[in-house]
């Protein structure tokens, strides 16, 4: 089917945000009228719907083309679709996947006239697909087209989303320098950096190789930088199951390579901006505001042993210190995290969560001087500026490490 089409966003300078991926279900309430072209009699959902980003890939597409048809006609025969979304090539690859498309009916050609880039490729083509399964892969046949099957049996199994992988059993790359290796795992350890939860999911997470249930992704405004596509997927997408294929990333032999040093700092601010964007932003409020009432309770609670009891000063400090802690557990437990601790029932659950949350505070009592010292006699700070900067940071880190220790999700039996 020939679909090639001028972006219908002509008018606008900049590139427009991208609006979420339909759910199949509100795709067909609507008659299957998806952009960017019109709804044909011929459309009906399918389950596979495969992207192929090209830009300048015209000596590359015609192979890729029919290897993937061949594969495909054998693992999902008749209910699937090829996509190839290229951004107005100069070397006209759109034009060679258009004349393709008459000898392959399953082949769709995009042509965007006004925007560029590989991810928003990706997306406009998802958003253009019906597959209840969405895919990727490259076009200079780097990506063997074989793995699709494996990838395709991690779909079938259950899975959420299915990883090409270079870093598992039967991975690997073909023939890159130090430097490039040097390079790729640097890339990986920074994303590691920054944002542990999502790019510890998998273990190569700079894979442009991979499919993923639409429903994980439905909904959700994907809005990337750059390459790094399964990023935002994992970032923002509701994936639970990740099944994980290896595969070896080939030389190319025809084209060039479009990466740049742009790339990589592109790579960084998409880091940067998922990091903010999926900052628990209340729930931080929330518990810096338990913190504050900690503050009240405990002078509160100083005030009446030292005046009113006649406490020594050590133990006085000690006790009310121990009874802000008790207050800020009850109202985190009940407050701050309650979606987690609901899940986590009983009272030994709760005495451990309570201990871990004891544990973590203690510990931050002790970066807490050790900061304010460093600030002070170290760098000569102010300080009243150094006390500052050590409780900001100290909130921070008591923030994170409950979340991620004393609050954690994974100690919950689900079933
Ligand atoms: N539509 C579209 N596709 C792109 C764009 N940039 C790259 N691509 C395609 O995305 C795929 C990957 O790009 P490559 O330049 O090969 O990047 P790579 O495989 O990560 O890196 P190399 O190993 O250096 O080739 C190829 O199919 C490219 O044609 C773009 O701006 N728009
Ligand atoms: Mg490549």
């Amino acid at each position: 089917m020939v679909v090639s089409v001028l972006s219908q966003t002509r008018t606008r300078m900049s590139q427009p945000k991208i609006a979420p991926i339909e759910t199949l279900p509100a795709i067909l309430n609507r008659g299957l009228r998806i952009y960017p072209h019109e709804g044909t009699a011929s459309d009906r959902p399918l389950k596979l719907s495969l992207i192929v980003p090209t830009y300048n890939e015209r000596r590359n597409l015609h192979q890729l083309v029919d290897r993937l048809m061949q594969l495909l006609d054998r693992v999902v025969p008749n209910d699937y679709e090829l996509i190839v979304v290229d951004d107005d090539s100069p070397d006209r690859t759109w034009e060679l996947a258009d004349i393709l498309a008459e000898t392959y009916p399953q082949l769709r050609s995009i042509r965007r006239c006004d925007e560029r880039g590989l991810s928003t490729a990706v997306i406009r083509g998802w958003q253009a697909s019906r597959g209840e399964i969405l895919g990727v892969i490259d076009a200079d046949l780097q990506h063997p087209p074989e793995v699709v099957t494996s990838l395709w049996l991690e779909i079938d199994r259950g899975a959420d989303l299915a990883v090409a992988s270079r870093h598992v059993e039967g991975g690997g790359v073909s023939d890159w320098s130090l430097a490039r290796r040097f390079l790729s795992r640097g890339a990986q350890l920074l994303g590691l950096a920054i944002l542990p939860g999502v790019v510890g999911r998998v273990s190569d997470p700079m894979s442009g190789f991979f499919m993923v249930r639409r429903e994980a992704i439905a909904g959700k405004a994907l809005d990337p930088v750059g390459y790094k596509i399964l990023i935002e997927v994992l970032g923002r997408g509701d994936i639970r199951w990740i099944g994980e294929v290896g595969y070896v990333f080939q030389e190319r032999n025809e084209g060039e390579s479009k990466v740049t040093w742009k790339q990589y700092l592109e790579y960084l601010h998409h880091l940067l901006r998922l990091r903010v964007t999926l900052f628990p932003l209340a729930r931080f409020l929330r518990f810096g505001m338990v913190g504050l009432s900690g503050v009240f309770v405990d002078m509160a609670v100083f005030y009446l042993l030292r005046d009113g009891l006649g406490w020594g000063l050590t133990r006085a400090a000690i006790l009310s210190a121990e009874v802000a802690i008790f207050n800020n557990f009850l109202w985190n437990d009940r407050w701050t995290f309650a979606d987690l601790s609901r899940r986590q029932r009983g009272w030994r659950k709760w005495f451990k969560r309570f201990l871990k949350f004891n544990f973590v505070c203690l510990a931050g009592l002790v970066l807490n001087v050790s900061i304010v010292n460093l600030l002070f006699n170290l760098l000569g700070a102010n300080e009243y500026v150094a006390k500052l900067i050590a409780i900001a940071l100290v909130t921070f880190w008591n923030f994170w490490v409950n979340l991620k220790l004393s609050w954690r999700v994974t100690d919950v039996s689900d079933g």
